[in-house]
C-alpha cells in the first residue's frame, strides 16, 4: 500500500549568488531542502532581480547527482566512500608521511571558490598558517595577482584596488573585460550590462579595447581592436599624450602623489606613432582616446582577466591606476574609487602612511620565482612536485581548486598531481583534478552555508552588504566546509586526527582575532577586554562569530556598544550581524566615498606613481621592442581565451542547463584567416604551441582579430577517474594543454594565458 506523501510546505528564502562576483540578491522557493524556482531579487537594493544562467542554475548545482555526498578515500588504488574519521585518520596518516621530509613537502592550492565562501574566505588563511609551509598556491596568480602587485606599490596595500564608479562615470575604457559574459571581476556590480547601457543612455561612451568584438565590444560605443598584449603600449602612449598636450592635472591628490616627473620622463619617448604598430592601434585613435578622457568630465579607466593574464600584466595593471592619477580621477566620484564594506578595517580619520608593502621574501626553490603575498606562481607548481631535491613537494592539499584544468601546461600539472605521495582535496566533486587525490573531503552545497561577500564587498560599486543564514541544513553525514577545514588546522597544529575539537580551534582563532582588534590603535575597541568582546559575540561560534566581529568593529559597526548604542538606531549606524540578519534583501550604505589619502599605507604617505620595479619595467621594453621580429607565417597565430555566459571557470559544466545548445569549445578565427589556409567553418584543427596540442572544431566569426585565435578555458573533461557524467558527455578540450608555464608577468609571476603562439593546421593534415 502507497501512502501519498505530502511535501513539505513552500517557503522562500532571499540570499546573494555565491557563483560569481556579482552578488546578486536572489528569491529562492524551497520545499524542504528541495529548490523549486530560482529568481532575481527585485527588492535587493543592489542587483533590483538581475539574475544570469548560473544563478539561476544553483538549485541544478544543489541537486547535482555527481555532487559527493560522503567523503573517499583510497584504498588499494581505488577511492572508496569511507566515514568523515576513517577520512580525517587517512588524512593525518598521508600528511605525516609528506612531513617525515620537512614541513615543506606539503604545498596547498586554493581555487577561485574558496574566496566566494565565509568558511574559506576566514578560515583558509589559519589553515595555511599552521600548515607551516612556503608551499602555497593559489588562483590568484592565474588571474589578478598584477592588480595586487600595482596596488601593493602604489598604496602600499595589494588589497587596496580601485573599482571604477560605474553608476556615475561618464566615459569608460574597458581594457581585456567582457563583463556582458563574465558579470565583472575586482569590480562586483550586479547587472553590469545594464549599468553599462545606463552609461550610454546618460550621454556617456563606453569603449571596449579586446583582440576580440566580445559581447560587451559589440554592445558598446566603441571597440579598440588591440593586439594581444599591446595594452602597455596603449597605455604608455596615452600617458605621454596626457604630458604632451598638458592635460595632467593631479587635483586633491597633488600633495600626496611622488614621482610625477620621473613618470614624465618615462613615458616621454612613447609617442603613439611608437605605441601604434605595437599594439595594432593606430596613431590617432590612441591620440584620440587620450584626448577624450581628458577631456570627459568624469572619465574612468578599468582593466581585467586580459590585461593582467598577459606578459606585462602589472604594468598594465599600474598604468590603468597612473592615467587616472594624471586626470585627477582617481578616488573621485565617476572616476575609480575605493569601497568602503561594512567589515572594512578603513578608519576614517586615520592619517596616511605606513610601512609599505613588498614581496619576494623568499623564492620558489626551482625557478627563483618570487614570493607575492605569502604565496608563489602556479606556474611553477609543477616543477616544484616533479623537480627532484631537497625541498621537492610530495604532498598536496587542494582547496576548491581545479588546477588539473585552470592552470598552465595542464599536462605537465596532471603529470605532477599523478606523481605525489599523498594528495586531500576539500571539493565537492570526483573531478579532473581530485581524481588524483587519497582523500576527498566534500563540503556540502552552498545553500547549506551562511553567505556574506567578504571578498566582494570591498571591491563593489556602491557600498553594500548582504548576509543571508543556511538556507538548508546540514543533512546527516554532511559536514560544514567551516568544520573540515577546523579539523585539517587542528590536524596541522600537531593532533591527532580523533582528538581534534572543531570548536576549541575556532575558539582559538576567534580569540586572536579579537586580540588583533584590541591591538590595534586604530580600532574602535582598542584597549578594552577579550572576554567582554568574546561575551557580547554570545553564543555563535563558527564563520559568523568572526563575521559579527568584523562588523560591529567597521564603519557602520555597533562598536559593541561605543557608537550609537540604541535600539532605535537605523541599522546603518549601528551594524551587528543580527540587525544585518533582520533585513533580508540587504542593506544599502550608498555611493562610494572618498578614501585618500587616508587609506595610504606607503612610507612616504603618497600615492607612488613610479614604482621603481615598474619604471625598470618599462626602460626594459625598450629592448624588448627594438627588433619587430619576424612577421608571422601562415598558420601561426596568438591565442587567447574567451568566456561563455553559462560557464563558470572549469566546474558547472556538469549541469545540464550550463551546457545545453550546439558546443562551445570551439576555436574560434578572422574568416579571411581561415580561407587563406583552405580551412572551413566546422572543421577540426590542431592547435599546436610549446606546451601541446588539441584538437576543435573551427567557428570562423569576423569577432576575432586577424592573426589571433580564441579557445575557452575550462573544458577537457572525461578523463579517466572522474565522475561527472554530463560534463563527459560535452567534454571540449583543455586549452591550458597550450598555455606555457613557463611564460609569466616577471613582476607579479602571473600566468601569461592570452598571447600564446599557437599554429593551426587541419586535423586531418597532420
Ligand atoms: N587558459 C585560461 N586559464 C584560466 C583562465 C583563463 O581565462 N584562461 N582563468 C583563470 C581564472 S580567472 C581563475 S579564477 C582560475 C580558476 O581556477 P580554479 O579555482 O583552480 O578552478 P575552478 O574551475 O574555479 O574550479 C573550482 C573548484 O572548486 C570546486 N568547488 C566548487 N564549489 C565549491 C565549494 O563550495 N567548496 C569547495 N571546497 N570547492 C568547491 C569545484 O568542484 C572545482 O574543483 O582559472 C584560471 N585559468
Ligand atoms: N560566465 C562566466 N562568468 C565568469 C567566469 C566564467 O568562467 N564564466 N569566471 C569568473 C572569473 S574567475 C573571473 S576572474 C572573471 C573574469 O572576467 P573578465 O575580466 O571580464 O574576463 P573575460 O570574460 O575572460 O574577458 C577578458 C577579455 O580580455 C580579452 N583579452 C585577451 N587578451 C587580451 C589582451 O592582451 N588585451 C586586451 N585588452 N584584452 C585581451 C579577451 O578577448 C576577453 O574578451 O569572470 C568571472 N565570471
Ligand atoms: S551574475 Fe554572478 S552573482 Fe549574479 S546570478 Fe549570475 S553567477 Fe550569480
Ligand atoms: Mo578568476
Amino acid at each position: 500500500m502507497s501512502v501519498a506523501q505530502e511535501s513539505p510546505p513552500e517557503r522562500i528564502v532571499f540570499r546573494t549568488c555565491p557563483l560569481c562576483e556579482a552578488t546578486c540578491g536572489l528569491q529562492l522557493r524551497l520545499s524542504g531542502d528541495t529548490v523549486l524556482d530560482v529568481r532575481g531579487d527585485r527588492k535587493d537594493p543592489f542587483s533590483g532581480g538581475f539574475i544570469c544562467p548560473k544563478g539561476a542554475a544553483l538549485g541544478a548545482l544543489h541537486a547535482d547527482p555527481d555532487r559527493l555526498t560522503a567523503p573517499l578515500v583510497r584504498r588499494d588504488g581505488v577511492l572508496q566512500t569511507a566515514t568523515w574519521q576513517e577520512a580525517f585518520e587517512a588524512v593525518e596518516i598521508g600528511l605525516k608521511r609528506v612531513w617525515a621530509n620537512d614541513r615543506t613537502a606539503l604545498a596547498a592550492y586554493l581555487g577561485n571558490p574558496t574566496i566566494h565562501n565565509l568558511a574559506g574566505t576566514l578560515y583558509a588563511k589559519p589553515l595555511i598558517l599552521g600548515l607551516k609551509t612556503h608551499q602555497i598556491y593559489s588562483a590568484s596568480t592565474v588571474d589578478q595577482m598584477p592588480k595586487h602587485v600595482s596596488s601593493g606599490w602604489m598604496y602600499g596595500n595589494p588589497l587596496l584596488i580601485p573599482v571604477p564608479d560605474l553608476d556615475r562615470t561618464d566615459w569608460l575604457l574597458m581594457l581585456g573585460a567582457n563583463p556582458r559574459v563574465s558579470n565583472g571581476s575586482l569590480c562586483t556590480a550586479p547587472d553590469f550590462p545594464g549599468r553599462l547601457r545606463a552609461i550610454s543612455k546618460r550621454g556617456g561612451r563606453v569603449i571596449v579595447v579586446d583582440p576580440r568584438r566580445s559581447e560587451t565590444a559589440a554592445k558598446a560605443d566603441e571597440h579598440v581592436s588591440i593586439v594581444p598584449g599591446g595594452d602597455v603600449f596603449l597605455l604608455l602612449a596615452m600617458a605621454h599624450v596626457l604630458f604632451d598636450q598638458e592635460h595632467v592635472s593631479l587635483g586633491r591628490l597633488a600633495a600626496h602623489t611622488q614621482g610625477l616627473d620621473t613618470l614624465k620622463a618615462l613615458v616621454q619617448p612613447w609617442t603613439p606613432e611608437r605605441a601604434a604598430p605595437l599594439s595594432g592601434i593606430s596613431s590617432d585613435v590612441i591620440e584620440r582616446l587620450a584626448q577624450d578622457f581628458a577631456a570627459a568630465e568624469k572619465p574612468a579607466i578599468y582593466g581585467r582577466m586580459g590585461t593582467c593574464t598577459q606578459r606585462h600584466g602589472t604594468l598594465v595593471s599600474w598604468l590603468v591606476d597612473a592615467l587616472m592619477v594624471l586626470r585627477g580621477r582617481l578616488d573621485e566620484p565617476g572616476g575609480a574609487m575605493f569601497p568602503t564594506s561594512a567589515h572594512s578595517t578603513y578608519r576614517p580619520g586615520r592619517p596616511a602612511g605606513g610601512r609599505g608593502w613588498g614581496m619576494g621574501r623568499w623564492r620558489s626553490r626551482v625557478r627563483k620565482l618570487p614570493e607575492v603575498r605569502g604565496e608563489m606562481p602556479v606556474a611553477t607548481l609543477a616543477d616544484e612536485i616533479l623537480t627532484p631535491g631537497k625541498g621537492q613537494v610530495r604532498g598536496l592539499l587542494t582547496i576548491a581548486g581545479n588546477p588539473a584544468l585552470s592552470t598552465p601546461d595542464s599536462d605537465r600539472m596532471m603529470e605532477a598531481l599523478g606523481s605525489l605521495d599523498f594528495m586531500v582535496s576539500v571539493d565537492p566533486y570526483l573531478n579532473e583534478t581530485t581524481r588524483f587525490a587519497d582523500v576527498i573531503l566534500p563540503p556540502p552545497s552552498p545553500l547549506a552555508r551562511p553567505t556574506y561577500h567578504l571578498a566582494f564587498y570591498d571591491l563593489a560599486v556602491r557600498n553594500v552588504a548582504h548576509y543571508a543564514a543556511p538556507a538548508v541544513g546540514l543533512k546527516p553525514g554532511q559536514m560544514s566546509e567551516a568544520e573540515i577545514l577546523l579539523r585539517l588546522t587542528g590536524i596541522a597544529s600537531g593532533l591527532s586526527a580523533g582528538d581534534v575539537d572543531p570548536w576549541a580551534v575556532d575558539q582559538k582563532i576567534a580569540v586572536a582575532a579579537i586580540r588583533q582588534e584590541l591591538r590595534s590603535v586604530e580600532s574602535p575597541i582598542a584597549g578594552r577586554n577579550v572576554d567582554e568582546i568574546l561575551q557580547a559575540l554570545g553564543d555563535r561560534r563558527g564563520p559568523t562569530r568572526l563575521l559579527d566581529l568584523k562588523l560591529r568593529c567597521g564603519p557602520y559597526g555597533d562598536h559593541f556598544g561605543a557608537r550609537n548604542g540604541g535600539d532605535d538606531a537605523a541599522p546603518q549606524e549601528s551594524l551587528t550581524l543580527d540587525r544585518l540578519a533582520a533585513v533580508p534583501h540587504g542593506l544599502d550604505f550608498g555611493p562610494l566615498v572618498p578614501r585618500l589619502p587616508g587609506a595610504l599605507r606607503t612610507a612616504s604617505a603618497a600615492i607612488e606613481l613610479s614604482p621603481a620595479a615598474c619604471v625598470a619595467a618599462v626602460e626594459a621594453l625598450d629592448e624588448e621592442t627594438a627588433n619587430p621580429g619576424k612577421a608571422p607565417a601562415p598558420g601561426e597565430f596568438l591565442l587567447i581565451g574567451r568566456r561563455t555566459l553559462r560557464t563558470n571557470n572549469s566546474w558547472m559544466h556538469n549541469l545540464p542547463a550550463m551546457v545545453a545548445g550546439k558546443p562551445r569549445c570551439t576555436l574560434q578565427m578572422h574568416p579571411e584567416d581561415a580561407a587563406a589556409m583552405g580551412l572551413t567553418d566546422a572543421q577540426t584543427v590542431r592547435v599546436t604551441s610549446v606546451a601541446g596540442s588539441v584538437d576543435a572544431a573551427l567557428e570562423c566569426t569576423r569577432d576575432l582579430r586577424q592573426g589571433v585565435v580564441s579557445l575557452p578555458h575550462g573544458w577537457g573533461h572525461g578523463l579517466e577517474g572522474s565522475q561527472m557524467h554530463v560534463a563527459a558527455q560535452h567534454a571540449g578540450v583543455g586549452s591550458n594543454a597550450l598555455t606555457d608555464s613557463f611564460q609569466v608577468d616577471p613582476l607579479s609571476g602571473n600566468a601569461v594565458l592570452n598571447g600564446i603562439p599557437v599554429t593551426v593546421v587541419a586535423a586531418d593534415q597532420v
